[in-house]
């Protein structure tokens, strides 16, 4: 198939979903065209079967707010008309499904019929999306969409909660590559974290509120008092810098690292032995699934989809948002004793395989089948 895929090209997970699907179609055979207004972050590979199309935003003094959804409808007409693409898969509802559906209808008066998926990601719905601001185009713009997707069951269950559906929403879940996303040899970069054998607990995010990332300093703040430990903190964003604060403040600034944008991700999580994911909301977690398929358990909120993926006493520990005392109780039992730590271990591997790229990947290719036939 020739799919289009439209997509935010920076490290959030539905830009991480979108590019690293559209790299596995490519290599299944599938001609894959990204159209948006960077390199994606994670398309850093060449093969004879990707494309990346700039929509590029010309700025003209009239517009203090310069119209993307017009310039990407344009730049899709373009490329669907010129590649001859059989289906565009977009990712994140705003501004991509109505900008999608725009495109449609311009391109069916040259007699182009081309059906769009869109995939819910999460704080589409859950947070932007139902803001009254842009809820009626959401809500049209995923009724006129020819597929619809969404990340988890909870995520879809929401959709249909916070909006007027009147589509099918089918769920696939995201997935993880195990080739990159496994155990790696890091043992130097363990010492130089933890020289004294300290267990490594680790956080991976853009820093937005609705990570609680305050949550992670203070779960920690109680565990490094009960258990040697060192806290990586991975990732860049508006409350960084809070977090640096309140580690100060609470006297632990030694034992936690902020690293930063790191690409690497598979090889910190490889020194690590837990992962913490206090999220408000979250309707899958893809980070905490990086994590479980490096051999990293999860202590997570019981928010959202994060329930259908981490599951409660065998690959973490699941609490209530906000529940800091909690979250840090269940990390100190994890962490006391290794034999038990290693079985969680384990576990969140097997969980994570359920996830295996090679599982999911088809089920996007029969739903572009499925919406191809019927369109
Ligand atoms: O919150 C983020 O990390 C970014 C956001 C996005 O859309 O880029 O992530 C959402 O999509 C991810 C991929 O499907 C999910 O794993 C995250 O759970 C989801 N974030 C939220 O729901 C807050």
């Amino acid at each position: 198939m020739k799919i289009g895929i439209v997509c935010y090209p920076t490290f959030g997970g539905s830009g991480v979903v979108a590019t690293e699907l559209g790299k596995a179609l490519a290599e299944r055979g599938h001609q894959i065209h990204f159209v948006t207004y960077n390199q994606p972050a994670r398309l850093d590979l060449f093969s004879e079967n990707l494309f990346y199309h700039e929509v590029a935003v010309s700025k003209y003094p009239l517009f203090d707010f310069p119209p993307y959804e017009l310039a990407l409808a344009s730049r899709l007409v373009d490329v669907v008309r010129f590649e001859k693409l059989d289906i565009l898969h977009v990712h994140y509802a705003i501004p991509h499904a109505s900008a999608a559906f725009m495109a449609k209808q311009i391109l069916a008066t040259y007699g182009i019929n081309i059906p769009f998926v869109t995939t819910l990601h999460g704080t589409d719905i859950t947070l932007v999306g139902k803001d009254r601001t842009y809820s009626p185009v959401v809500t049209f713009s995923i009724n006129k969409s020819d597929g619809v997707t969404a990340v988890s069951e909870h995520l879809r269950k929401d959709t249909f909660e916070f909006f007027d559906i009147e589509n099918e929403i089918r769920v696939i879940p995201n997935f993880i590559d195990l080739n990159r996303f496994s155990l790696k040899a890091k043992d130097h970069f363990k010492k130089a974290i933890a020289p004294a054998g300290e267990k490594i607990l680790v956080h991976t995010s853009n820093f937005r509120k609705v990570k609680r990332t305050e949550d992670v300093v203070k779960i920690f703040a109680q565990v490094v008092k009960k258990i040697p430990s060192k806290l990586l903190m991975v990732g860049d964003g508006g409350e960084r810098s809070v977090c640096e604060q309140l580690a100060r403040d609470l006297g632990i600034a030694d034992h936690v690292r902020f690293l930063g944008k790191q690409d690497a991700i598979e090889e910190i999580l490889s020194v690590s032995d837990l992962f913490l994911m206090p999220s408000q909301s979250e309707s899958f977690g893809l980070a905490a699934l990086e994590a479980m398929a490096c051999k990293v358990p999860v202590i997570s909120t019981n928010a959202g989809g994060l329930p259908e993926l981490n599951v409660d006493g065998e690959t973490g520990f699941l609490r209530d948002v906000g529940d800091v005392d909690g979250m840090a109780e269940r990390a100190i039992y994890m962490l006391e004793d290794d034999e038990r730590l290693a079985q969680f271990k384990e576990n969140a591997l097997a969980r994570a395989k359920v996830f295996d790229l090679a599982n999911i990947l088809p089920l996007y290719e029969n739903y572009y089948r499925e919406v191809i036939e019927r369109s």
